[in-house]
């Protein structure tokens, strides 16, 4: 990896280069050099190229954004900026692998569980204030860095091509898993008839996508910006309920326990609606919790359909994970199912 970081200092001291965990999709490195005597902090990121077929459109689109974010003179976050090499280019191919740098964000944390009402506040209130920034943005700039990627209706037939070509002791055991979401799926349909509005969206707003402060708990910068494409508000919305809510973590099997949080809901509506609520249509207030159930079944779809695909798509770490996830899901949206009145309710607030 040496060689890569001499791509973008001259004669660097690296002091240590630490994997990040956290994400499903990328390589994540923390990099430690020595700067003027300091010890300096950055992150270096592997696009996966398996999930990212153009990564020089994951590239455009960030920098487009980050640079359009810039003029915000009030832009409340640190606004995630992709470094430049020594050339002035901002990625490093090496070996056929696409690299970039990012800052470190110093003094932060992230989760994967949100554990009370202040983290699911800070968290929507972060991802509201990245949507608003945008909100001018010329949607029709931006590549679609995965084609489809919140197409349902295009999901549901791969889901279904998968189901046909897997092999039979994973259909067998994921024999429940597929039936509920073949007998679900007219959801897919429902959303897709919406009239919204496109715009900038984040499209993964998972609660480890945004950055808080480790000392004040406010929102600190919203990053994983390899996503960001034209889309529907919902869908945003649709995965906070989805990661933030949630009373277990995605891949937890303690299936009875999987919940959504009512109190959960109401403050991760607060944060995102405070910000959002006015520049939002009718149609897209009233079908906020559709977009809970759209996001949530449709990952159960996706977890399920990597899991009679082998698992090819989400890192795993053993056999039946895939499918472990696929059914937090379903037990998810049974959750939703159940509480959905009240949470209507507290909508109509805003
Ligand atoms: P993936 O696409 O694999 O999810 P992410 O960009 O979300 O990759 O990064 C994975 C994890 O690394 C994040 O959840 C976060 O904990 C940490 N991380 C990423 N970028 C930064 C950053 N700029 N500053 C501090 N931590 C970061
Ligand atoms: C992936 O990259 P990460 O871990 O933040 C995935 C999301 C899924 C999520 C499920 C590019 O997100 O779409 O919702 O896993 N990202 C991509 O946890 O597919
Ligand atoms: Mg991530």
């Amino acid at each position: 990896m040496q060689n890569i970081v001499c791509q973008f200092f001259i004669n660097p001291k690296i002091l240590a280069i630490t994997s990040l965990g956290g994400g499903h999709i990328n390589q994540t490195y923390k990099l430690s050099i020595e700067q003027e005597g300091l010890t300096k902090h950055y992150i270096l990121q592997q696009i996966n190229q398996q999930v990212f077929k153009q990564p020089l459109k994951v590239i455009e689109n960030t920098l487009a954004v980050s640079q359009h974010i810039a003029q915000k003179p009030y832009y409340p976050l640190h606004n995630l900026t992709t470094l430049p090499t020594l050339k002035r280019e901002y990625y490093v191919l090496d070996e056929g692998n696409y690299w970039r740098l990012l800052p470190f964000i110093e003094n932060t944390v992230t989760f994967s569980r949100v554990e009370n009402e202040v983290q699911a506040y800070a968290a929507a209130q972060g991802f509201s204030m990245f949507t608003k920034a945008l909100l001018d943005f010329p949607v029709a700039r931006l590549h679609d860095t995965i084609p489809h990627f919140h197409d349902s209706l295009f999901r549901l037939e791969q889901f279904q091509c998968a189901v046909g070509e897997a092999d039979s002791a994973r259909k067998q055991v994921a024999h429940f898993a597929i039936q509920f979401i073949e007998k679900e799926s007219f959801m897919f349909q429902r959303v897709h008839q919406l009239n919204l509005p496109l715009r900038v969206t984040h499209n993964d707003t998972k609660i480890d996508n945004v950055l808080i402060d480790a000392i004040t708990l406010k929102p600190a910068c919203v990053i994983d910006l390899d996503t960001v494409m034209p889309g529907y508000l919902l869908a945003d919305f649709g995965d906070m309920v989805r990661t933030f809510t949630n009373a277990e973590r995605e891949d937890s099997a303690n299936f009875a326990k999987v919940e959504m949080r009512m109190p959960i809901f109401q403050s991760l509506v607060r944060g995102f609606l405070g910000e959002l609520a006015s520049w939002m249509t009718l149609e897209e207030k009233a079908h906020l919790v559709d977009g809970a159930k759209w996001i949530i079944l449709e990952q159960a779809m996706r977890f399920l359909s990597d899991f009679l695909q082998n698992d090819v798509y989400y890192k795993v770490a053993y056999a039946e994970h895939n499918l472990v996830r696929a059914k937090n899901q379903i037990a998810l949206y049974q959750s939703v199912l159940k509480q959905e009145s009240q949470m209507l309710g507290y909508l109509e607030s805003f």
